[in-house]
């Protein structure tokens, strides 16, 4: 018999326990043991109701995502989910923590479900690619209404228990998931109720089968939310098959998707992203069993935009924080900008209307770094001048207790020279947050030379706490994102020289599936920023000189490589940027030329990548895998295409290397050589994730 699945009887109830951590994913070894214990005691003439509980956190939280892709294994999940709903007793399944996927479809195929309150139920696949493979897009419509259904389907967001009840999907709220559903068992038994088999209910359907545009309104909802993503438009098109393609016929067509899907490279490198996010939130090279150091005591220094956005993104995780400022304006006017900032999406419905205020009674303003006497972390989001972090970290070091960790939010000043000036050099480490820092989930852990690993350790955890993505990079200019995109904007402004416009850049960027090219991104962020600093380190950028010296800062000043109508953000072309490029290169002797989409795509995305190899080369960066987490989820990489080092294995290193040798020589620039670490996995045959294998 399984032993990820157990079967006890209580009188005539059976009930069937899979125990099989983390997450009761399910794994051949589960589905056999839930088929073999389900039919025992289908078979067990004592036996008058049956239940499916799990043991430890959490209800199946799905397929086991490591088995895609390998041979599959009998019984499958669909098997699984028929015995039970051909089963002539009563089988109630018991939902606690997450049902997930092929969790909640599972639970389909029971006859009735119950679930604890503070359950989630969901269909999540979309997320990696995927459409609900067993039975899922036929049965959950038929248990909320198509309109739920699709919606739950196409964005794979869960619902909670109350809604799940209201709506149809569970019969009770529950106490203990395993002894409420008991309970309920019993209450079926007395009650002779009769077996809700979804395949056969089609009642909630008459409505849509009214009104079609459900789906329509669905489809196209996915098609502008997931640009160039195939799973949303599946989804919603297989959640339509219940108005008009009989049941049995349906799952046929619905494996026949999946199986589709999940052979798709956007699938692949959706599940990649998957694991790839939760692999860096494990710190490497740190002593077997470091502990993270208790925080519970926050404080934020600045209260401008990012340190704003920090405070807030705590206050959304629940966790008190402290803001500190050196004077009560800057407070105030920090502090209200945040109020205004929740008030906004409290308005458009993104929080709930009494959030606003929970959250800023969570945010306790004080002026004067005197106030971080007894945190634990100290996190500080000030100008970003060396001379000024110095003084302000001297003075954190002098007031804040021992064993307090001091990070800073500096975007790519060195964090070595930053400890240095304190005598904590073993607690003082980089969490680079990106803005908005409320609403961006990336944060960059920045080990420097002297940080203790339980610091680290500590860091990661509490980025993941806040609900932030973390990856551990070492100290170089730029860390790895921006350090990447700066390979990235020294090539979108060479293109311009040779004869690219910035709307043919951004359109190919853009096109690839970025939210948006390097022009209308500077526009963005404000061009007078690269300017200061460039004229700080005395060196020019023609094109981009040009435009400041004409006032055209970018959306802040209504021009800048666009033209923005008033209080509009988008970005229209402008012949006088136009003109403005032509006279500068004919002022520097340069002979324009045409230069194809292809070219630019190369240009953009193979210098990043050669970066990255580069990165991983100075050991920058541990794993290729965290180099995409960064990318994904701090500049929006599109998901489906994994991140930049996966994309780079998809053409293949060999073809990398070749055109960058290529544009080397075109272009005479030697940075675009390849990186040795490059080259050498190109030369071997071999792919970044290679590195990962070890
Ligand atoms: N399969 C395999 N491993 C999984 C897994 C899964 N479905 N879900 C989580 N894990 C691992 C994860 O890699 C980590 O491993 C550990 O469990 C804890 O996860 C047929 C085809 C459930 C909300 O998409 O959303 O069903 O790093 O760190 O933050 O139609 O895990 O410890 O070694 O995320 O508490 C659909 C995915 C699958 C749900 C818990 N299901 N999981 O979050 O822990 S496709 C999903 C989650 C499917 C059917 C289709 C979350 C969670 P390690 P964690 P958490």
């Amino acid at each position: 018999m399984s032993d990820v699945v157990k079967l006890e009887r209580h009188d005539e109830v059976a009930i069937v326990t899979i125990n099989s951590p983390p997450v009761n994913a399910l794994s051949a070894a589960v589905r056999r043991g839930i088929f073999e214990n389900v039919k025992t005691a289908a078979a067990d003439p004592a036996v008058k109701a049956i239940v499916i509980a799990c043991a430890g956190r959490t209800f199946v939280a799905g397929a086991d995502i490591t088995e895609f892709g390998k041979p599959p294994q009998s019984p499958g999940l669909s098997e699984v989910i028929s015995e039970i709903e051909n089963c002539s007793k009563p089988v109630i399944a018991a939902i606690h923590g997450t049902a997930l996927g092929g969790g909640l479809e599972l639970t389909l195929g029971c006859h009735f479900r119950v679930a604890t309150k503070d359950a989630k139920l969901g269909l999540p696949e979309v997320k990696l690619g995927l459409l609900p493979g067993a039975g899922g897009t036929q049965r959950l419509p038929r248990a909320v209404g198509p309109e739920l259904g699709v919606k739950m389907v196409v964005t794979g967001d869960p619902i909670g228990a109350s809604e799940a009840l209201k709506n149809g999907l569970i019969e009770e709220i529950v106490e203990g998931p395993a002894s409420g559903a008991e309970a309920f068992a019993r209450k079926v038994i007395a009650e002779k109720r009769p077996l809700r088999l979804l395949r056969n209910d089609d009642s909630k359907l008459a409505a849509a089968r009214a009104d079609r545009t459900i789906f329509t309104n669905a489809a196209a909802a996915a098609n502008k939310k997931n640009r160039g993503m195939n799973a949303p438009l599946a989804c919603a098109e297989a959640v339509s098959w219940t108005l008009d393609v009989p049941f049995d016929e349906a799952l046929k067509k619905e494996r026949e998707m999946f199986l589709k899907l999940v052979a798709d490279d956007q699938s692949k490198a959706q599940r990649y992203a998957f694991f790839s996010e939760r692999e860096a939130a494990k710190v490497q090279n740190v002593p077997e069993g470091v502990k993270p150091r208790s925080v519970e005591r926050v404080a934020i220094i600045g209260a401008g935009t990012m340190g704003g956005g920090i405070a807030m993104s705590f206050a959304n995780a629940g966790i008190p924080v402290t803001l500190i400022e050196t004077g009560q304006e800057q407070l105030t006017r920090g502090l209200g900008i945040m109020q205004k900032n929740y008030e906004a999406t409290a308005a458009r419905g993104g929080i709930p209307a009494d959030a606003p205020a929970k959250r800023m009674a969570l945010i306790t303003g004080k002026v004067g770094l005197e106030n971080v006497k007894d945190v634990d972390l100290v996190i500080e989001a000030v100008f970003e001048t060396m001379a000024i972090k110095k003084e302000v970290f001297t003075a954190l070091d002098a007031y804040a207790k021992p064993g307090a960790i001091l990070a800073s939010n500096t975007s790519y000043l060195n964090i070595d020279e930053i400890a240095a000036v304190t005598k904590r050099p073993q607690d003082v480490l980089g969490m680079h947050f990106f803005s908005p820092a409320n609403v961006m989930k990336l944060c960059e852990i920045v080990r420097a030379d002297k940080t203790a690993p339980d610091a680290l350790v500590t860091a990661v955890a509490v980025a993941r706490k806040i609900a932030k993505v973390p990856a551990v990079v070492g100290v170089s200019d730029g860390f790895v994102g921006n350090r990447m995109l700066a390979a990235r904007s020294k090539q979108s402004e060479k293109l311009l020289f040779e004869g690219a416009l910035p709307q043919q850049v951004d359109a190919v960027v853009t096109k690839f599936g970025m939210p948006m090219g390097p022009f209308a991104m500077g526009d963005l962020a404000g061009l007078d920023i690269g300017w200061r600093s460039r004229k700080d380190r005395g060196i020019t950028s023609p094109i981009a000189d040009a435009l400041c010296e004409a006032g055209r800062f970018g959306q802040k000043t209504g021009k800048g490589y666009y033209k923005y109508e008033a209080g509009s953000r988008v970005p229209v072309p402008d012949p006088e940027v136009e003109k403005l490029i032509d006279d500068t290169c004919r002022s520097l002797g340069l002979t324009r030329r045409a230069v194809s989409d292809q070219e630019i795509l190369e240009r953009m995305m193979y210098p990043m990548i050669n970066e990255g190899a580069r990165i991983l080369e100075e050991k920058v960066a541990s794993r290729p895998s965290d180099i995409d987490v960064i990318w994904l989820y701090g500049y929006g990489w599109p998901i489906y295409r994994g991140g930049p080092m996966f994309y780079a294995d998809q053409v293949g290193l060999k073809q990398i290397v070749e055109r960058l040798q290529f544009y080397a020589k075109q272009t005479n620039d030697p940075s675009l050589e390849p990186a040795a670490l490059l080259k050498k996995l190109a030369d071997e045959g071999k792919t970044f994730a290679s590195l990962a294998k070890g």
